[in-house]
């Protein structure tokens, strides 16, 4: 048996693409793991506790489990449209999970892994209360940056315990933060030393993750603050003032949504979480790999509960190049950007494991999105398998499967490759693999023309498609775990179920089969999609902009006169072929004709603006449009998104500068 888990999103904000990249390759896993015939377990679910959420609903007027209800939805709306399938999604304020954390913590208390001291906190005098995590504010004492009390998010990364922040402030109100004496409860961290050098070299998991582990646990391991003071979370069992650390509740989710799912399943937990009888996974993001492979095994062992057996982290996630960030606007919201605008779901999941290897940092583009759907997916994938299915339903109905050797071959091949590539969680060699025999196929049924050979010889044509038509079988199983909803229509037109199907079963040819009236497997991205898509991302990127300006990003003179601003005359314009926004200008600046190409075409027409003055940036870096040069930029107000282009109050030669 074998169970698989993700790490648990907190329900405290909507899903965006940074998610996907554990989620979406996990169920891809585990999709592979069931078709080589393994008998798996995936669960996940919403992480309730912390202060963000405390903090969040309080500012919302909301109950914390009210917001925590909304989010835990959102999400599992979210991987359903994904087709991203759990056997159990739980949520972890649930009684049951709070059951099995104060049972797992009693052990370590029993054990003697837990301990009290009197520590010094962080205490608002003004909202009189003592301020967990992230209620307070100050610099890091490891490298000076601005950090929140559990953690120095924006500068070193370090994980800081309470009392540690320097110049401390209440988030809430902002008053100065005082430090009060009060009694926590510490894990005794340090007493797993040994025991961690051990598992660590033992563990299995990708390379980024391992590698980090193992520096960490060479190094000092602190013991390790447990409680909080705080309402919502997981009651401490020996002082009913304090909650447990969400750290500690939430990967105990990972147990509690298993006994839920062995009970739907009629399958024993004990068996996995104590007796250690499956081998467990962990996918989770690069940023919480210490909880995952230092404090959760140290805990497990403490309490004597069986161990992971491998992490494997996914890399962190770019948007258009640029650091992912939700508040400048550089993020794909699942709902809003993606689902909502129709977009088939398999194309973002072939995006995210075809991109890069699973540990690499991946860059979301939607020309690149654009690029992978309608290059690879369309013209090698789809069309393929479209032409055959549509010539053999046309031509045969049911076709004797008389298959050539070496397609036999090929697709033993790409079938080993990808049962290989998922041992080390290398997704984008599996997804490459099927791709490269789909590539195949179309070469080998372009250069056999069987719409030629059916003229003169109809059995000859036959076992040309039943090679192509065994392909076709292949791949609908062979990348139905990437694209189970594309592959899973094509699996049915070719008379298969793929989710009874194995990998096996991809070299049984049978001895008929009947093909049934084909669907296109995929539709194309056009130019109007994509700059309704691209305009999505740059109104948010660009709303973000005006409201963040802050004082200390304000420039001097001297900067200001780097820009050469001057007044241009349109002297010819026309659209642009096959964009909606896009216009071609020859601007006249005084000292040379310049062509500019400007997103302008939805709001002026050419006759409107030749012969007009407008504003144009000269020494801007010449930038490549749909193909085109533009060398220089129309400067415009954006009123709603829209341009209003900038004129100036009375007539002035073309060339003179704005100052
Ligand atoms: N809720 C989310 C994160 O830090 C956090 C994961 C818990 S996994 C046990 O990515
Ligand atoms: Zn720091």
């Amino acid at each position: 048996m074998k169970l698989v888990t993700c790490g648990l999103p907190y329900a405290n904000g909507k899903a965006h693409i940074g998610h996907l990249r554990t989620y979406i390759p996990a169920d891809v896993y585990v999709r592979y793991l069931r078709l080589k015939g393994e008998d798996v377990i995936f669960v996940c679910g919403s992480d309730s506790h912390g202060t963000p959420i405390v903090v969040n609903a309080e500012q919302q007027g909301l109950k914390p489990e009210e917001l925590v209800g909304i989010y835990h939805e959102h999400f599992q709306k979210i991987f359903k449209e994904l087709d991203i399938e759990f056997d159990y999604y739980g949520r972890t304020d649930s009684g049951y999970h709070h059951e099995r954390t104060k049972e797992i913590v009693q052990r370590l208390l029993n054990n003697g892994y837990i301990y009290p001291k009197e520590i010094e906190l962080a205490y608002c005098p003004r909202c009189e209360r003592f301020l967990p995590d992230r209620y307070v504010e100050g610099i890091c004492p490891y490298c000076g940056a601005i950090a929140r009390g559990d953690e120095c998010d924006q500068g070193c990364g370090k994980h800081l315990e309470p009392g540690e922040i320097l110049e401390p402030r209440c988030k809430i109100c902002g008053t100065p933060a005082e430090y009060r004496k009060q009694r926590h409860y510490y894990f005794r961290l340090s007493a797993f030393k040994e025991f961690l050098e051990k598992y660590i070299s033992d563990l299995r998991g990708t390379e980024n993750a391992l590698n980090y582990a193992k520096e960490w646990v060479r190094g000092e391991l602190r013991d390790w603050c447990i409680t909080r003071n705080l309402e919502w979370g997981v009651r401490f069992p020996e002082d009913e003032e304090l909650v447990v650390y969400v750290w500690v509740d939430a990967p105990i989710g990972y147990i509690s949504f298993t006994e839920k799912a062995c009970e739907k399943l009629e399958k024993d937990w004990k068996e996995i979480w104590i007796d250690g009888n499956a081998e467990i996974t962990h996918f989770i993001g690069l940023d919480i790999v210490y909880h995952h492979c230092i404090f959760w095994p140290a805990m497990l062992k403490g309490a004597d509960y069986a161990l992971p057996d491998a992490v494997v982290a996914s890399g962190m996630v770019k948007v258009e190049g640029r650091k992912f960030s939700k508040s400048r606007g550089y993020v794909v919201w699942v709902e809003e950007d993606y689902l909502k605008s129709g977009l088939n779901p398999d194309y973002l999941r072939y995006y995210i494991v075809n991109y890069t290897s699973h540990q690499r940092d991946l860059n979301f583009s939607w020309h690149v999105f654009r690029d992978k759907v309608n290059n690879e997916l369309i013209a090698t994938l789809g069309n393929f398998i479209y032409r055959v299915m549509h010539f053999a339903w046309k031509n045969f109905g049911k076709v004797r499967m008389e298959v050539d050797g070496e397609v036999v071959n090929r697709i033993r091949k790409a079938k080993e490759t990808i049962e290989d590539a998922i041992e080390r969680w290398e997704f984008k060699e599996a997804s490459d693999a099927f791709m490269e025999l789909a590539g195949f196929g179309n070469a080998f049924f372009q250069s056999s023309k069987p719409w030629e050979v059916i003229k003169r010889d109809r059995d000859e044509a036959e076992r040309t498609i039943a090679s192509a038509l065994a392909v076709v079988r292949a791949l609908a199983v062979l990348a139905y775990p990437v694209l189970p909803r594309s592959m899973k229509a094509v699996a049915e037109t070719v008379g298969m179920n793929p989710e009874n199907a194995t990998l096996e079963s991809v070299l049984q040819i049978p001895e008929y089969v009947v093909v049934g009236k084909p669907d296109v497997p995929f539709e194309r991205i056009d130019d109007e999609k994509m700059e309704e898509l691209e305009g999505i991302m740059m109104k948010r990127i660009r709303d973000n902009t005006e409201g963040e300006m802050k004082m200390d990003e304000r420039i001097g003179i001297e900067e200001f006169q780097k820009l050469d601003i001057r007044i241009g005359r349109v002297v010819k314009a026309e659209k642009v072929k096959g964009s909606k926004k896009l216009m071609r200008l020859e601007v006249d600046i005084g000292s040379e004709i310049r062509q500019v190409v400007a997103g302008i075409a939805g709001e002026y027409e050419p006759g409107q603006l030749e012969g007009e003055p407008v504003v144009v940036l000269a020494n801007i870096k010449p930038a490549k449009l749909m193909g085109m040069e533009s060398d220089g930029m129309i400067l415009a107000a954006d009123v709603n998104g829209k341009p209003v282009l900038l004129k100036p109050e009375k007539d002035v030669r073309p060339g003179a500068r704005v100052r």
